[in-house]
């Protein structure tokens, strides 16, 4: 080893490993030029912002909530829509759309500006003519994410599993978001159908469900959101749903969607429906028909009542206004109320917390089932060598079980007490993947701090680790910790041996 190969971001390391076994098996079947490329298009990802499925039954609510993260109305949400056409969003200089057909052909479809309604209709052909469309736009919200809606999970889908363009999208995905109303046996079987490949079951980091429509949960209306909460706690510590997602949470996407695209225009009409007396408002809303064609308040025109409605809901009219009734009085102010009621904060910062900062670790995985899927689909004699540099990659994979068990801590699958969590979240790269603040120790802490800092804490989880009074799971836990405390200390000695 030399001091080049000494960094302080420990998953850095997974990362680069897998990308030159993704080279070195691109080498090795560069006589089938199929395979090879299709390799070279996985190398290449691992330089673009990272791709998230957003993937659930139909109707629970996808492209709603892709709106709301992307911070413009791109995706079209009709109740009815079937599509089997997956929808790449990501960001470009300027608005494109690319279809693809299930050949790869590519065919740029000429647009100046992105509506839903080109999209949709463009969504209707049929799958053997467009498979994939690719909508390039200007959003600061793709910046750092692409985001990827695929087809409705359904039960025949998930039996089709390994040919199904389901199946083929979620193989490029680094990570999913999985929504869905109410689980069902269709969501756990499909999640389980996910995490076939021998990656996925030993890196099981890239999953968030979201109770979406949470707004309809129970008898909908203001209580919706506490029960929401309760039955996301609840499915946060069932073990099947813990097996596959790292993080549940509900979602009011109608509510995101509305925040992310309030203008100024939308306030004024808002704030006139909200000086109507409460009998005056609750009329209007007993059916759309009378919403929409009413003239009270004369300032809203029917265009104007026609575009609320479809963009926000019923729910969302109705809560905006009560938000505005009960002081959000200007359109900074009552954007950020829907953030916080929609839980889009939270659905960001967890985004954020899960995907973002643990991009490296998920690309990992994504390049490692590149390699699996092209050794299982083409297996060749010679082959073997390359199956073993991944099978000891894929042992050696220490970041996996540092996110798994960061993962587990958070939600309490397993407990520790406060003090040992603290200093287990720490080490793990909870706060920071740098060594000095796994140690927790400033930038400028001498090199001999630190490495006592790691020893100490070597001695103190393999203490734990051994521990006869605690049980395998926390005995296994305090292992992996020991796992990071030795290649802290891992570090020093190769820093020491360069210096
Ligand atoms: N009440 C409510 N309706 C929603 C919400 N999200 C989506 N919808 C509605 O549910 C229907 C399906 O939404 P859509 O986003 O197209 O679902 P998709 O088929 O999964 O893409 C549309 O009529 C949406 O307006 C939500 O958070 N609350
Ligand atoms: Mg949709």
């Amino acid at each position: 080893m030399t001091a080049s190969t000494s960094t302080a971001e420990a998953p850095a390391g997974l990362l680069q490993q897998a990308r030159a076994l993704l080279i070195r098996t691109m080498t090795f079947y560069r006589d089938d030029p199929r395979t090879a490329s299709w390799l070279r298009e996985r190398l290449e990802r691992i330089e673009a912002p990272l791709r998230i499925a957003v993937t659930g039954r139909v109707k629970s609510g996808k492209s709603t909530l892709i709106n709301a993260l992307v911070g413009a109305e791109l995706a079209p949400t009709d109740a009815e829509e079937r599509t089997q056409v997956n929808t790449v969003y990501q960001y470009g200089p300027e608005p494109r759309i690319t279809a693809y057909t299930p050949h790869g052909a590519a065919q740029n479809v000429p647009v100046t500006t992105l509506d839903p309604g080109t999209i949709r209709d463009l969504q209707r052909w049929r799958p053997d003519e467009i498979s994939r469309l690719v909508i390039d736009s200007p959003s600061p919200g793709l910046q750092a994410i692409t985001l990827i809606e695929t087809p409705g999970v359904s039960s025949s889908a998930v039996k089709e599993t390994g040919r199904s363009a389901l199946a083929q999208i979620l193989s490029e995905a680094d990570a999913m978001l999985y929504l869905t109303r109410h689980p069902h046996q269709t969501d756990i079987q499909f999640l389980q159908s996910a995490h076939e490949l021998e990656v996925a079951r030993r890196a099981p980091i890239n999953t968030i469900l979201a109770f979406s429509r949470a707004d309809e949960v129970g008898s909908g209306g203001s209580d919706a959101m506490p029960s929401a909460d309760r039955v996301a706690e609840l499915y946060r510590n069932e073990p099947r749903v813990r097996s596959f997602a790292q993080y549940v949470l509900p979602v009011i996407g109608l509510l995101g969607q509305a925040a992310a695209t309030l203008d100024a225009d939308d306030f004024d009409a808002l704030a006139a429906l909200a000086r109507l007396s409460s009998a005056e408002f609750e009329n209007l809303l007993l059916s759309a028909d009378r919403f929409v064609n009413s003239t009270t308040p004369e300032t809203v025109s029917t265009t104007t009542r026609q575009d609320l409605l479809q963009r926000f809901g019923r729910f969302g009219v109705e809560h905006a206004v009560t938000l505005i009734t009960r002081g959000a009085g200007d359109l900074k102010k009552l954007r950020s109320a829907l953030l916080a009621d929609s839980r889009l904060n939270d659905l960001q910062e967890s985004l954020h917390q899960q995907f973002v900062e643990r991009q490296e670790a998920l690309r990992a995985r994504s390049v490692l089932m590149a390699v699996e899927m092209v050794l299982r689909a083409n297996p060749r004699s010679g082959g073997r060598q390359l199956r073993g540099e991944f099978e000891r990659l894929l042992a050696n994979a220490h970041e996996w079980d540092e996110l798994r068990l960061l993962s587990a801590l958070r939600s309490g699958q397993v407990r520790l007490p406060p003090h040992e969590r603290e200093a287990a979240e720490r080490l793990l790269g909870a706060f920071g993947n740098q060594r000095h603040i796994r140690l927790g120790r400033r930038p400028d802490a001498p090199e001999s701090e630190l490495s006592n800092r790691a020893s100490d804490a070597l001695l103190q989880w393999r203490t734990l680790a051994m521990d006869p009074m605690r049980d395998h799971v926390h005995r296994e836990a305090a292992r992996t910790v020991l796992r990071s405390c030795e290649r802290l200390i891992a570090d020093t000695s190769v820093r020491d041996t360069a210096g």
